[in-house]
């Protein structure tokens, strides 16, 4: 099941999303044995800014019937703070560390890359792009041009293997994976979070989340998903990571058959926080099925 990606060796295909697990969090809660025997091949830290960020008013999540709806609002130490502070953490990980980084402009972004580009513990770099333009409030991913100029000055600061993760809220996704491509991506990652909102359960149409709107993921999104990577491996040439509301193998399978490399497990691991070491058995089984005639495919 080891598979290369980027120029990394990793043992299986399966990682986590962006902020769906915690290491430091989830070692003070299960102990030093979870980083010794991670669920995932790579390890994704949350995405950090330039500066440190409170994060959203509360409250900021809402579950709905097959998912949750975020608006978390990325609070993070800053970068200055999780070089010092984090890194060395993450560094003791027995795998590969990919760093997520946001910024509000291209500038910014260049910014925030360009403090993590020389740490020979960072891996790669995952570009996180559905961060909100100010002028246009469409996310700053959606427009492939735009995309495209935010992506080559990242790419001008920094000889680590960039990932980008598209946004899933724009008209065309495959448009923005090639405008990515175009720019010097060594891969892209969907999807993020579909735009939802939430509406409070008795007051009248008044939205629940503090912050107005978030994100919907977790299993209401896996079809999204599975159209969206499918189109977007079809267009490019660089490595795909899948994700979206996947919960078993079978769905880790569907979205490598669809053209992914590696896949993620995200919103599953708040439901079950060994979920990344169960959905990679159970790949594993399935494709050691899968190579006998007449083995069922989806459970
Ligand atoms: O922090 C968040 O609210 C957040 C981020 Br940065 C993201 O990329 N996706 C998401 O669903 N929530």
């Amino acid at each position: 099941m080891s598979v290369s990606f980027c120029g990394l060796e990793l043992a299986h295909p399966v990682i986590n999303g962006s902020g769906t697990f915690d290491v430091i969090a989830a070692e003070r809660a299960f102990g030093p044995a979870l980083l010794a025997d991670l669920p995932f091949s790579a390890y994704v830290s949350k995405t950090i800014t330039l500066r440190p960020r409170a994060g959203n008013p509360p409250p900021r999540l809402w579950e709905t019937a097959a998912g949750m709806v975020n608006s978390i609002g990325l609070p993070n130490k800053g970068v200055e703070a999780y070089l010092a502070e984090d890194l060395p953490r993450y560094a003791k990980l027995p795998v590969p560390l990919i760093t997520n980084v946001m910024g509000a402009t291209g500038a910014e972004l260049a910014e925030v890359a360009a403090a993590v580009a020389d740490r020979p513990e960072i891996a790669a770099i995952e570009l996180n792009v559905s961060c909100p333009n100010v002028a246009t409030g469409l996310d700053i991913g959606a427009v492939p041009s735009e995309l495209e100029a935010v992506v080559r000055r990242v790419r001008a600061v920094t000889a680590k293997p960039l990932v980008v993760k598209l946004t899933p809220n724009t008209a065309d996704v495959a448009l923005c994976a090639q405008a990515a491509e175009a720019a010097g991506a060594d891969a892209v990652s969907l999807i993020n979070t579909l735009r939802a909102v939430a509406l409070h359960p008795d007051a009248g149409g008044a939205r629940w989340l503090g912050a107005g709107q978030g994100g919907l993921s977790g299993p209401a999104i896996r079809s999204v998903a599975l159209a969206q990577v499918a189109a977007v491996a079809e267009r490019v040439s660089v490595p795909v990571v899948g994700m979206g509301g996947l919960q078993r193998g079978a769905h880790a399978a569907d979205l490598l058959s669809a053209g992914a490399t590696l896949i993620a497990v995200g919103t599953e691991s708040f439901r079950d926080p060994g979920a990344g070491k169960r959905v990679a058995r159970e790949l594993a089984e399935l494709t050691g099925r899968a190579t006998h005639p007449g083995a069922p495919r989806h459970p």
